[in-house]
């Protein structure tokens, strides 16, 4: 996959702390090896996971993980409706051609980036505000789910819980058109029911 740009950002010593230098190189590696799902590898993506900053990955890895989980095959980049218009405008824009069928964008603050990316394109853009902010992730979801009427973003809960939901809202735009996927989702949905079954009981036993 390719490496974002802002991977490299920033990286003046005078600039960064510690701290922050490792946290960088913790999240440029992970990004490098991120892979974009199991056995499927040499299928174009059907799944576009953008995100604002790397600072976002680690809540963004949650989409990634449940696409991984049913086998779709993604890629995933960053870009800023901010910092870097013209890429997420053109990441937006040949989507539809590249063979994506749905975009997941994820941004913290004045989160503009999923709205954005939907403007450039007719493919479903899913949303998920990320709490990276001091209003913890509040600017975020409503800059993300506010869309002028004719520009929708399906938006997710705030954080990890929303980029989960994205992964599978995905997987289930995706299987409208592909009955083996959707026999996966269903079976997802039977396993989800039997631990309820199991924790009801545990609880009832109390
Ligand atoms: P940095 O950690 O790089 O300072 O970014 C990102 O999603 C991130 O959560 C801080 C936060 O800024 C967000 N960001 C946006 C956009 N670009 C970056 N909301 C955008 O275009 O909407």
């Amino acid at each position: 996959m390719k490496i974002p740009n802002s991977v490299a950002l920033d990286f003046h010593p005078i600039f960064i702390t510690l701290n922050q230098l490792i946290g960088k190189i913790y999240r440029g590696v992970t990004l490098m090896t991120v892979k974009k799902g199991p056995k499927r590898q040499n299928e174009a993506a059907k799944v576009g996971i953008v995100m604002g900053s790397d600072s976002d990955l680690d809540i963004m890895q949650e989409a990634a993980a449940v696409l991984k989980k049913f086998q779709i095959p993604y890629e995933m980049t960053v870009a800023s409706a901010h910092r870097s218009p013209q890429r997420a405008g053109d990441f937006a824009a040949s989507a539809l051609k590249r063979g994506l069928q749905v975009i997941i964008a994820g941004a913290g603050h004045a989160a503009h980036l999923a709205g954005v990316l939907a403007a450039h394109t007719t493919l479903p853009v899913i949303g998920v505000p990320i709490d990276s902010s001091c209003l913890q992730g509040l600017d975020a979801l409503l800059a993300t789910v506010q869309m002028p009427p004719g520009i929708p973003v399906a938006t997710m809960a705030i954080g990890k819980p929303g980029a989960r939901n994205a992964g599978i809202l995905a997987a289930q735009i995706i299987a409208v058109s592909e009955a083996q996927l959707a026999e996966k989702l269903e079976k997802f949905k039977q396993e989800m029911a039997r631990q309820v079954e199991k924790k009801a009981k545990k609880i009832e036993s109390l």
